[in-house]
């Protein structure tokens, strides 16, 4: 385990008590946990909006199976794109509908213009592009990943 570092902050009172509000309700039991949250939540953000960063993303959508043309349209962009694709979870959510979850990899202006390729096809009815990258995405070209047998 790391290292942790004590620091002290500054704060208004009535923001520190929005704060402990907030965080009461989304189950923190303390102060440090959710800031660190809140810093790494704002790295990734930062380091995956470099267009060159290599990020891992989900792709989620809904869309009308019915749509003339659309299953073609969403199969062949993905073929486009086949490099970044890892895994497609397809689920019949209806007689109208299909959900489909894209786990991506790759760089992060690649997967974006895919995303909104995708999302812009008539006939997705909702979708949304999730993004995050490792904290040692920066050392990536040295780092290699062991796995426990
Ligand atoms: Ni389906």
């Amino acid at each position: 385990m790391k290292k942790l570092v004590r620091f002290g902050i500054s704060m208004e009172q009535d923001l520190l008590d929005t704060f402990d509000h907030l965080i009461s309700h989304k189950g923190y039991s303390n102060r440090s946990e959710a800031i660190r949250d809140i810093v790494r939540e704002k790295l990734v953000e930062e380091n995956t909006s470099l267009p060159n960063e290599h990020i891992y993303a989900a792709l989620v959508y809904i869309y009308d199976h019915h749509k003339r043309n659309l299953e073609k349209s969403l199969s062949s962009l993905q073929h486009e794109f086949y490099q970044n694709i890892i895994s497609t979870i397809h689920v019949h959510v209806d007689h109208d509908s299909c959900l489909e979850v894209i786990l991506l990899q790759g760089k992060a202006e690649v997967i974006k213009t895919l995303a909104e390729k995708l999302l812009s096809f008539k006939g997705v009815q909702h979708g949304k592009l999730t993004i995050t990258t490792s904290e040692k995405s920066s050392h990536k070209h040295t780092h290699t990943h062991h796995h426990k047998a």
